[in-house]
């Protein structure tokens, strides 16, 4: 089977033998093939076309084979050794032609010592080669970004790392190979311009980027075939434009889940749930969503309710609705071996567990004791599974927390050999793990909308490239450490340029204690990440915002608040994100691609184009080191005029996150509330930094998907030298605010 891109033009297919072949899929995006002979399997992530490429030039030259686009020249020797340079002839990307050099030495008699103290050796030089392999240059400036939700600094030049979704529920550190997602795509930021490569290999593949040699990366596998797509940018903000075009992009979701959500494995019992909602409004922390973990189900048995501890569901669900809440449930893959109950009864008779490879259904174990695992690459298992969703929503539930989908498994990992589907081919487990997760929010997000007919709220902690089309996304099991705190603005940083621009860490850290300084300043990071949700495990100290007093209540409510403020410049990134795939969380360098400095900030982000965050991520630090590119910036909470391209000092007492608007800017806001209701918002304010301002604004209805029809309205607004704003309504498809007012101006 040969999986050759959609639509593509014969013209545009360039094969040097029946193993290898150039895909010219637009003027800026390439993809290269080399199967070894082996056979190729469906993409799970791709789902673009090719597009038509006028002017396209292909000729031999001097036993080379030289494409031309108008955008890139392509270089291709008679050893497949493939080189791209810009339309002008500045090296790109040049394949790497000489032996890797692993710099791994045969273990001496210390590293044998220091093994049998435990310490992991460095991998052989044998093992380091893979069945197959592409090792491409770096030069002296490249920034490597991307890879997921990878450990480490933002600049992954240096690290290696292996794609296969792991639940590891030690402290994450920066030597992690492996977490939960696998997102086999990197941009690579150098002087002649960006370009990204995907290599579209869902099987355990490995990334050396730069670790073992500073003069090349490399990427390859055992398993699988080579595969990659080479995307030209030259700037990041096309490079996820394209990248999203071949992979997707997320649907706007329900404008609820922008808001703040409060969560904890460890809320027993429904009096629990409910004192918490009670609290959230006494302490007027705004809060939109309450999240219930395992303990709702009966016997952690997917699809029941646990009636002896949250008694009547649907009261309770329909009470919380009352009060402005929605609800997220979490769902395991895990479905309780238990004959008479429905769920896997239902899937018994259908053959719809992974099984064995004498066909018995597969049973490992997990939180309900020993369970079976869902098919999801059958797609009759995803539109039953999709179908279970009716319970949650008949209870009255809003959104779905997918868990433990790499998958996780309490007896050991799944065998290898273990049977599934991908589509209709029957596979083994080692082929499919790492687009399991993939797989069951695809069912999850498709069977919730086809049920719901409204925006699904789906959440995951496993996925591959293009989940983004169906899930948002969090970091896992982190600690309440401040350690986490710093890695989790990087793993937000690199998953949005990974085309995952719904993420969020769980704020105040999940394992260990969280202290209140430690809360205080995560809250601050929390309010600025795409999605914001508080969550802490079993036995750690509470951290809801009160649990700690003043002055964390207050400060911990400041920051919530200014969210909701904000909720309209927020939603429309999410809208660009929806339509060019940008992150919505960016590193600098993501605007700012030639300035050194921006290009390794690892301690702060930009939230959208035009807000700079740059937390406090210190252990009893009370001023911050600030970064602020070049330009004209204005710090949000005095309102001081700064000159950019420079370091300044910024005084961070506890209540304090230094936060900056770019000069130009106008940021739309809503009048604080205690939960989203789009309907109230009738009233706009802008506030104004610097002159000749400008701002596009969305405004839809939040929840269904009428968006797609024309249901919304497109504001375009702009100032003078002096603040005065005018105003261009650009689509008018859903009930206008009925005024727009000019708050702050900030001259
Ligand atoms: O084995 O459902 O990452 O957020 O609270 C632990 C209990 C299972 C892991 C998730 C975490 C969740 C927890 N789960």
């Amino acid at each position: 089977m040969i999986r050759k891109a959609r639509n593509l033009p014969l013209e545009q297919l360039v094969c040097l033998d029946s193993q290898r072949r150039i895909e010219i899929l637009s003027e800026n995006v390439v993809r290269v093939v080399f199967t070894g002979g082996m056979e190729e399997e469906p993409s799970a992530a791709v789902t673009g076309a090719a597009e038509t490429v006028p002017g396209l030039n292909v000729r031999l030259e001097n036993g080379r084979l030289r494409i031309q686009t108008g955008r890139l020249q392509i270089l291709a020797d008679e050893t497949f050794h493939i080189d791209f340079f810009t339309a002008d002839g500045r090296p790109l990307s040049e394949e790497y032609r000489k032996m890797r050099i692993p710099p791994y030495r045969e273990p001496s008699s210390a590293e044998e010592f220091a093994s049998w103290e435990g310490h992991e050796q460095p991998v052989s030089r044998e093992n380091a080669n893979w069945r197959f392999q592409c090792v491409r240059k770096l030069y002296d400036n490249d920034c490597i970004y991307g890879l997921g939700d990878k450990t480490g600094f933002l600049n992954k030049r240096g690290y290696a790392y292996e794609m296969w979704n792991t639940d590891n529920a030690d402290p994450h550190e920066d030597n992690f190979r492996a977490l939960y997602k696998s997102m086999p795509f990197f941009t690579v930021l150098g002087d002649a311009g960006a370009y990204g490569i995907f290599f579209d290999n869902h099987r355990r593949t490995f990334f050396d980027m730069g670790k073992e040699n500073d003069g090349y990366y490399a990427f390859g596998s055992d398993e699988g075939v080579l595969d990659y797509y080479f995307i030209y940018g030259p700037t990041l903000p096309e490079i996820l434009e394209r990248y999203t075009a071949l992979t997707g992009r997320m649907p706007l979701p329900p404008l609820w889940a922008l808001g703040y959500h409060q969560s904890r494995w460890g809320y027993e019992t429904e009096d629990e749930i409910r004192s918490i909602a009670e609290t959230m409004r006494s302490c007027r922390v705004p809060c939109d969503c309450i999240h219930f973990d395992i303990d709702y189900m009966d016997h952690f048995k997917v699809f029941t309710w646990n009636q002896e501890r949250y008694r009547d569901g649907k009261k309770l669900l329909a009470d919380l609705k009352q009060d402005g809440f929605k609800a997220v449930a979490i769902i395991d893959p895990g479905v309780k071996a238990q004959p008479g109950y429905r769920v896997f009864d239902e899937g018994e008779t259908n053959g719809y567990f992974a099984a064995t490879p004498s066909g018995e259904t597969y049973v490992n174990a997990v939180w309900p004791g020993d369970a079976a695992f869902p098919d999801f690459g059958n797609p009759d298992v995803r539109a039953w599974w999709g179908d279970q969703h009716r319970f949650l929503i008949n209870m009255g539930i809003d959104g779905v927390w997918d868990d433990m989908n790499e998958p996780a498994s309490f007896h050991g990992p799944l065998p290898d050999e273990i049977v599934f589907s991908d589509e209709e081919r029957r596979v083994t487990h080692a082929e499919i793990h790492n687009i399991y997760g993939h797989n069951m929010t695809r069912s999850t997000y498709e069977g919730w909308k086809r049920l719901s007919g409204k925006r699904p709220f789906v959440l995951t902690r496993a996925c591959y490239c293009g989940s983004q089309r169906y899930t948002a996304a969090w970091t896992g099991d982190n600690h309440s450490i401040w350690s986490h705190l710093r890695l989790g603005v990087v793993q937000l940083c690199n998953l949005g340029l990974s085309g995952m621009a719904f993420c969020g860490t769980d704020v105040g850290g999940f394992g260990s204690d969280t202290t209140p300084e430690l809360l205080t300043r995560w809250v601050q990071v929390g309010c600025f990440s795409p999605f914001f949700r508080n969550h802490s495990a079993k036995g750690t100290k509470n951290q809801e915002p009160w649990r700690f007093g003043e002055p964390t209540l207050t400060i911990n409510r400041k920051y919530v608040e200014l969210r909701y403020r904000w909720i309209p410049y927020l939603y429309d990134q999410f809208r660009l994100a929806s339509l060019k795939g940008w992150p919505v969380m960016r590193p600098l360098a993501f605007h700012y691609p030639s300035d050194p400095e921006a290009r390794q900030i690892n301690d702060a982000f930009l939230l959208g184009e035009n807000v700079l965050v740059s937390p406090v991520l210190e252990q009893g630090a009370r001023k911050k080191l600030v970064y602020l590119p070049e330009g004209v910036w204005y710090d949000y909470w005095t309102g001081a005029r700064e000159e950019g391209s420079r370091w300044l000092v910024r005084e961070a007492p506890l209540d304090v996150c230094p936060v900056y608007i770019r000069s130009g800017t106008i940021l739309p806001t809503w009048p604080v509330r205690q939960w989203i209701d789009p309907a109230l918002e009738t009233e706009l304010v802008l506030e104004v930094f610097g002159p000749n301002a400008s701002c596009v604004h969305y405004q839809d209805g939040g929840e269904r998907f009428d968006y797609e029809n024309g249901a919304f309205n497109l504001y375009r607004f702009r100032t003078d030298e002096r603040g005065t704003v005018s105003t261009e309504r650009e689509n008018c498809g859903c009930e206008p605010y009925r005024t727009v007012t000019t708050g702050r101006i900030v001259l």
